[in-house]
């Protein structure tokens, strides 16, 4: 069964897969895993190569790359799923690449699922300097989804070795000073490089608007400003920094 899943997904175009025990899934902050599936008992994990146009000096180019591994993620997923319904008839759970996730405010920034840990279980990778999980060949250059289900998989074998050659390369060129503290992304930092026109910077513009006189808020309603906000809340999470992805060199030269 193992090896049928596998070959199934690496027949769609998927980079890479990993399966792990739901036991060896330890994300503390994250829901339990039978919140999300009561009979869990196997992460399927999915890894996806981030393409070069990350490197792009264009930030609305380097999104754009993202967002079509987004779509192809999200389609991967969907037919994985199908196949382990039609062929296994399974019970699954699809994790996304971000969204949706429940939003509380006293879990800011916390999916109900951590990728990167689910990753790490399933011998994906291993937590690098910059707290992103480094693939044992694409690097840091690498997105994850997963699927939860009852299937009981055979895990596979976890990354002994440290990806990381701490060179610090993703700290000294963090723009918002995120990664200082080791172990531990400031969150609020990163998101004010990261996504520039995300919830807060709304926020800011909604307060202002609200303050300003009729001729202001026309002004500020026929903004950039506005209309970058705009297109963020309609393309969803809209990422202009890769920094910490791109520039760690791990992997780099060994991608095909
Ligand atoms: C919310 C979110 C964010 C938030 C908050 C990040 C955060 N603190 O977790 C913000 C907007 C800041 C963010 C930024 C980025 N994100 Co983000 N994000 C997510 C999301 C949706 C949820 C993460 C979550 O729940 N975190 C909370 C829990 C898991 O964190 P935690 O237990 O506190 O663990 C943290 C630390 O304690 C530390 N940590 C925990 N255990 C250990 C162990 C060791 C040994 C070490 C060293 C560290 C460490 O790592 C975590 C990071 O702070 C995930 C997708 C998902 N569902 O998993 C993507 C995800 C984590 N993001 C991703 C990426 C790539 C990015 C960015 C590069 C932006 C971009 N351009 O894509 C930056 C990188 C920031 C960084 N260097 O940490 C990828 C990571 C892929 C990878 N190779 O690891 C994910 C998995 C998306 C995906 N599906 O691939 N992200
Ligand atoms: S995405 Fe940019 S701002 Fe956020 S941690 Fe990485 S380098 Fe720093
Ligand atoms: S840039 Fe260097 S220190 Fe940072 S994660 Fe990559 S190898 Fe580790």
């Amino acid at each position: 069964m193992e090896k049928e899943i596998k070959d199934y997904i690496w027949g769609l175009g998927v980079d890479d897969v990993g399966f792990a025990a739901s036991e060896d899934y330890q994300s503390p902050k994250s829901y339990e895993i039978t919140k999300l599936l009561p009979e869990a008992k196997s992460i399927i994990v999915l890894a996806y190569k981030v393409l070069s146009n990350c490197e792009s000096p264009s930030t609305s180019v380097a999104l754009n790359g993202y967002m079509d591994l987004g779509a192809f993620a999200r389609f991967s997923s969907y037919q994985v799923a199908r196949f382990l319904e039609r062929k296994y008839g399974a019970q699954v759970a699809t994790i996304p690449i971000s969204y949706p996730f429940e939003i509380h405010s006293d879990r800011p920034a916390l999916a109900d699922f951590s990728q990167r840990h689910a990753a790490i279980a399933a011998g994906l990778g291993r937590f690098g300097r910059h707290n992103l999980v480094i693939h044992p060949k694409f690097g840091t250059r690498v997105n994850y989804t997963s699927i939860i289900t009852n299937l009981p998989l055979k895990p596979s074998t976890k990354c002994q070795e440290d990806q990381c050659i701490h060179c610090n390369i993703c700290v000294k060129n963090c723009p918002s000073g995120a990664l200082k503290e080791e172990g531990k992304t400031d969150v609020m930092k990163c998101l004010s490089h990261s996504q520039p026109y995300g919830l807060r910077a709304d926020i800011g513009f909604q307060l202002q608007l609200l303050a300003s006189s009729p001729e202001e808020q026309q002004k500020l309603l026929t903004s950039e400003q506005y209309a970058r906000l705009r297109q963020a809340a309609h393309l969803g999470n809209q990422y202009m920094c890769f920094n910490c992805m791109k520039l760690c060199p791990v992997g780099q030269a060994r991608v095909g």
